[in-house]
């Protein structure tokens, strides 16, 4: 290894940072030397899997200033939850002892060091993005790797790329034009005349670059407008996914105009949420838990329709609105499933069916099929004996099979999904709201000394420590209808997250408050004490 290039990229003494729910994420000045190791990092995990590994830097949802690298496995999935305590050990390695950490890691997982590895690198559009991505090729060329800079892409345009070049081609072509195509062919629908464009808020980020780019492949086949394509506004600034889910309000930027459907990206565009103004004025959000229930419940027609016989389930978090499950399990009766929070949980749970749908209530999400599910589907599609009823949902689900991208949330893909669906079944954005009302609820934060002090089960739904805490949220939830709560320490943010549901906003508002103060009080609340919501 050309260690002395390392030298170029030094650790900052002392620093230490953790490997989170979606890699590291931090201020940008922080972060020079953690890219160099990621390089290295992804260079022997490719070596180890004897395939092209993928590094993203990008800090989705977070300001500007920040940024963040996610590492990508071969079939374009999360990196295996056991590399990331590697990560940890790399990146918080002294200067002195990078050499050996790395020595570590090669001995510890008997990696032979003499192919030569490829790893594939993406970048957002922030503006440190740029060096910081030289310094992930920087790490790989150190060891005489290889990779290939794919400059300015989505989150999951770089989790595609890598999945095809895994697959030879299987998964479709290794380009960003082979990713505009596959999902272009695939969005074979006629939209029916009478939906009015669609309005994309790109974030001011990469999504919105992305759209762009893919709108001569779509041939005018979906009518969208976009805002907040980063001509003139900041990154992620009152706009994007997670401001209006969070916020509860449309973006700044965007012309709302009553009873037509909005979306918004987050920064990497691998999250996507639905809104629109009702004539009052009023804002109705359409967060994951309405679009899992869309695709899925679309999915579970075409299913019936083509007389395929295959397991459909919907994966949730403890976020999922109370509302969603009940609907999901009663009245459509599929198989729910509630992991905890992170992606990666999520997409391993919904790999267990034959076909899985999952979704965070914050907008990320998409649809896995097995392979067994894919042969099914394409082989009915292909068959001449069918019935024109059971052809034609054959080939939708075939065309879904095509549209979603199987290896992580894709807004695009999502936004495509979803604007097919509606069309297809002629639902305006209010019917679909209609679908189930969600339950009023509320999210707060509150500030521990410190949070591993809560530790929870059940998919993050009770609280196992500190004592007390589990049967104090019981005793508040049982004073409110239609009530539910739970508290988790969050992994990406130094604080504990509170989330409650209740009959009513006031309830829910309420509720929220009461369980904070229960988590102040018995978890080692610092600064000032919660206070109620007006
Ligand atoms: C990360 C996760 C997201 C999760 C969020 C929770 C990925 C790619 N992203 O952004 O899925 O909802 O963390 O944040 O896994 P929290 O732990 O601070 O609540
Ligand atoms: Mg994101």
């Amino acid at each position: 290894m050309k260690i002395h290039l390392s030298l170029l990229h030094p650790k900052p003494a002392g620093l230490v940072l953790q490997y989170g729910t979606a890699g590291f994420r931090t201020t940008a000045r922080h972060l020079d030397h953690v890219m160099f190791r990621m390089g290295l990092l992804a260079a022997l995990r490719a070596k180890k899997t004897m395939s092209t590994i993928g590094v993203m830097v990008t800090a989705s949802h977070n300001p500007e200033e920040d940024n963040g690298v996610k590492l990508i496995d071969p079939m374009g999935e999360m990196v295996a939850v056991a590399w990331e305590s590697y990560a940890t050990q790399l990146t918080n390695a002294e200067q002195d002892a990078l050499l050996t950490t790395l020595k570590d890691i090669i001995k510890q997982e008997a990696i032979s060091m003499d192919k030569k590895a490829m790893v594939f690198v993406g970048r957002d559009t922030r503006l440190s993005s740029e060096d910081l991505s030289q310094a992930v090729l920087d790490g790989v060329s150190s060891l005489g790797d290889h990779s290939h800079d794919f400059g300015l892409v989505t989150t999951p345009q770089l989790h595609y790329l890598v999945r095809c070049q895994n697959t030879n081609g299987s998964y479709g072509n290794a380009s960003l034009e082979g990713y505009y195509q596959k999902l272009s062919q695939a969005f074979a629908v006629k939209l029916t005349t009478d939906q009015s464009p669609l309005r994309i808020d790109g974030a001011n980020g990469i999504g919105a670059l992305k759209m762009r780019e893919m709108e001569p492949f779509l041939q005018q086949r979906l009518s969208f407008n976009l805002y907040n394509d980063g001509t003139s506004g900041r990154l992620n600034h009152l706009c994007g996914a997670d401001y209006v889910k969070v916020q509860q309000r449309s973006p700044q930027g965007v012309e709302m105009v009553a009873g037509e459907r909005c979306c918004s990206f987050d920064g990497d565009a691998d999250r996507i949420v639905y809104y629109y103004h009702n004539p009052q004025g009023h804002f109705h959000l359409l967060d994951g838990d309405k679009i899992a229930t869309l695709i899925s419940t679309f999915i579970k027609e075409l299913l019936t329709q083509a007389g395929l016989n295959l397991q459909l389930a919907v994966v949730q978090t403890a976020y999922a609105n109370g509302s969603s499950t009940h609907f999901l399990q009663n009245n459509m009766k599929v198989i729910v499933e509630c992991v905890k929070t992170g992606v990666k949980h999520l997409h391993h749970a919904a790999q267990k069916f034959d076909i899985g749908v999952y979704f965070e209530a914050n907008g990320h999400g998409t649809v896995v099929f097995s392979d067994s599910a894919e042969e099914q589907i394409k082989g009915l599609a292909a068959d001449p004996s069918l019935t024109e009823d059971r052809k034609s949902a054959a080939q939708m689900l075939e065309d879904t099979v095509n549209l979603v991208n199987q290896t992580v949330g894709d807004a695009i893909s999502d936004m495509l999904l979803i604007e097919a669906v509606l069309a297809v079944r002629g639902l305006s954005v209010q019917q679909w709201d209609k679908i189930y009302t969600d339950l009023p609820n509320r999210q707060l934060k509150v500030k521990v000394a410190d949070r591993r002090a809560i530790d929870t089960t059940d998919a993050e739904r009770r609280a196992t420590s500190p004592a007390g805490l589990q049967e104090a949220i019981d005793g508040i939830v049982g004073k409110y209808s239609l009530s539910r709560s739970f508290v988790r320490p969050s992994g990406t943010e130094d604080v504990v997250r509170v989330y409650a549901e209740a009959d009513t906003q006031a309830n829910a508002d309420c509720l929220a408050y009461e369980v904070s103060l229960a988590v102040y009080h018995l978890a080692g609340g610092v600064g000032e004490e919660p206070k109620p919501l007006q």
